[in-house]
């Protein structure tokens, strides 16, 4: 468990980095990326967000972490799209705490015109229990940076309980199903429903899915014979830094 003042210290002396994981199309070619962030502590090393990032939702610097997130992933996507490497989008990660601010959409819609960051390269993922908090103001939210051109995405899909009327209610591009579903996707049995009628909900409201945490071959074969429409996980590559992220792009593109 951290401290505040060791998270304070860390923004302070930038020892956060983007990492970003690739997302592919059922043809495997990269459609997105996953930025994700990393904290290397200079005597303790890597430090994995599950345990700063509740901490760092406590104390509310969660906003400026989460800040910090968005102006990388708005100038990796600007300067990608500027040298002709990648057209697709960076989904960046948004916690309960920046949603529920009055000025979330302002701030964002603020950072990606600072970067000239093309609306669509922006990919914003929310949790189903980060909209139950005030899920008015949230839909508000959505709604405005959808319009916007940004893309939006629930992550995590089916750990929360959203009804089926809400999601509704919201302006959405994809739905991410929670690893925990995909895990058992290759056997026979209610996994593999729930990931199909997830599918298949998903492709009646016109949203596209993603499957997370995909891991093996078998999963994979699985997941395209439901018409899964992309795909991320350890099988294709962990979350690389950018320098990697970009061998990537050259060797699929
Ligand atoms: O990268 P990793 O799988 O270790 O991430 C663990 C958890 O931390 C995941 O739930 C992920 O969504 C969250 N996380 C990683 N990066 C960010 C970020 O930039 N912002 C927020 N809010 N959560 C993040
Ligand atoms: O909650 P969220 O979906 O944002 O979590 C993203 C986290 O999932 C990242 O920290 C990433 O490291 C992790 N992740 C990505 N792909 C895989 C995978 O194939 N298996 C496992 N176990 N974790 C993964
Ligand atoms: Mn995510
Ligand atoms: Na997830």
């Amino acid at each position: 468990i951290e401290s505040e003042r060791s998270l304070h210290r860390a923004i302070e002396h930038r020892e956060f980095q983007v990492h970003y994981q690739p997302i592919y199309s059922g043809g495997c070619s990269i459609v997105g990326f996953e930025a994700l962030i990393r904290w290397t502590d200079p005597l303790r090393g890597n430090i994995p967000p599950n345990q700063f990032i509740p901490l760092a939702e406590e104390t509310g610097l969660i906003v400026q972490i989460g800040s910090f997130v968005l102006h990388e992933a708005c100038r990796q996507a600007s300067d990608w799209h500027r040298r002709g490497l990648f057209r697709g989008h960076i989904a960046v990660n948004v916690s309960s705490i920046e949603l529920a601010r009055q000025d979330f959409a302002d701030v964002v819609i603020f950072t990606l015109q600072q970067y000239q960051t093309p609306p669509q390269a922006i990919e914003l993922e929310v949790t189903e229990s980060a909209l139950l908090h005030d899920f008015q103001l949230a839909e508000h939210h959505l709604r405005r940076l959808h319009e916007y051109g940004i893309r939006i995405s629930i992550d995590d899909f089916g750990t929360g309980y959203s009804s089926l009327g809400r999601l509704r209610q919201l302006t959405l591009d994809t739905l991410k199903i929670d690893r925990i579903f995909v895990e058992g996707v290759a056997t026979e049995g209610p996994d593999r429903t729930v990931v199909g009628l997830i599918i298949s909900m998903a492709h009646t409201l016109g949203l596209e899915v993603v499957a997370e945490g995909v891991e093996t071959e078998n999963q994979l074969v699985a997941l395209r014979a439901l018409a899964c429409d992309q795909l991320q996980g350890f099988l294709f590559s962990r979350p690389v830094p950018k320098d990697q992220a970009e061998f990537l792009l050259s060797r699929h593109v």
